[in-house]
């Protein structure tokens, strides 16, 4: 397997904006009311039930192009940037969690990054919006060790999440995300998860990892995966269904991003958690036609993804 660097940053900051867009239309609808209006998947982008327009990304999507540009600008990972580039590109039509809208506009009417991440709930949000975001990290730094990396994944989510549980699940995306950019084959599931495992010994997610790995060792069904984790908004309910599709559909980024989303829960964000895991593998050369046409193209669309993304990969290469 042969996929240059800089077309496995594109896959994943598209293949984030693909899952994103494919799970917005049914954000927050069981798998069984999924499955009885899309038999057969959901397998296209389908009208937005926001009022966006079609193709159009949502936060999962905007947060992470937000934290790439700040990366970019202030040429590292500086925690009062990242605040400032999340909070200048706000854009709440984009369905924001509840905290989140509240922590961003206070943000814009200049509240203090350092402590924001604690407004609205005094243990911090264990929302997934923190791992939602992460590919930039994971793209650029996934690989040191793990005090360097908790301390860059920390400085681009505190003003937002500080809950250990969210800060946790980032990190291990981040680190899952730098795994599959560094992979020259097609990674084995339980050795993937071994390295996980040894990454963060002392976590709360290293149960639900364990129970991801016995779902992957008999080839669980889509079903079985919903009833252990849940797949909602908090983190430790998203972010294994997201590694659970990509690791089980791991030589097919297109199934694994499908198989996602129709999990039902929280769609998009999952959707976009496995594309951005499943780009960094494949790359760019496996993107359906249709969601590359249909994905929005306008002010910060798709050719701006693009672009951003091999800025970064530019920068990695530094
Ligand atoms: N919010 C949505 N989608 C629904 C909104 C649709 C739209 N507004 C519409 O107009 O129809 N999606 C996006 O939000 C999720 C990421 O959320 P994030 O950034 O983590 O936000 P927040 O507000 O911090 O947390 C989300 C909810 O989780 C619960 N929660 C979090 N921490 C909690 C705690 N410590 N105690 C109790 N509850 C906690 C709250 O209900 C928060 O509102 C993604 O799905 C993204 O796509
Ligand atoms: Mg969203
Ligand atoms: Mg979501």
């Amino acid at each position: 397997m042969l996929v240059q660097r800089k077309e496995r940053f594109v896959g994943a900051i598209l293949g984030c904006a693909f899952g994103d867009v494919l799970g917005a239309a049914v954000e927050m609808q069981s798998r069984q009311e999924i499955l009885l209006q899309h038999p057969q998947l959901v397998r296209d982008f389908l009208p937005s039930q926001q009022g966006l327009g079609f193709g159009c990304y949502t936060d999962d999507t905007e947060m992470t192009l937000a934290l790439a540009r700040s990366i970019l600008r202030k040429k590292e990972v500086d925690g009062a940037d990242c605040a400032a580039a999340y909070a200048e590109t706000f854009t709440p039509e984009r369905g924001y969690g509840r905290s989140a809208v509240q922590v961003l506009t206070a943000l814009q009417q200049g509240a203090d990054w350092l402590s924001s991440g604690n407004m609205l709930f005094a243990d911090g949000s264990f929302g997934n919006g923190a791992v939602m975001r992460i590919a930039p990290i994971g793209l650029l730094y996934g690989l040191l060790d793990h005090q360097q990396l908790y301390q860059k994944v920390k400085l681009a989510v505190w003003m937002t999440h500080t809950h250990p549980e969210a800060i946790d699940a980032a990190l291990l995306q981040a680190r899952a995300i730098g795994l599959m950019l560094a992979a020259d084959e097609l990674p084995d599931a339980q050795g993937f998860l071994e390295k996980l495992f040894c990454f963060v010994p002392e976590s709360t997610l290293n149960v639900k990892l364990q129970g991801l790995a016995l779902l992957l060792n008999r080839f669980a069904t889509a079903d079985e995966v919903v009833a252990e984790f849940g797949c909602g908004v908090r983190s430790a309910d998203s972010w294994p269904p997201a590694l659970w599709a990509a690791l089980r559909f791991i030589d097919d980024p297109e199934e694994a991003i499908v198989q996602a989303v129709n999990l039902g829960g929280d769609t998009d964000t999952i959707g976009a958690m496995t594309g951005a895991l499943v780009g960094a593998l494949h790359g760019d050369q496996w993107f359906p036609t249709r969601w590359y046409e249909q994905l929005e193209n306008g002010t910060a669309g798709r050719d701006e993804l693009i672009e951003v993304a091999e800025r970064l990969a530019e920068f990695s290469a530094c």
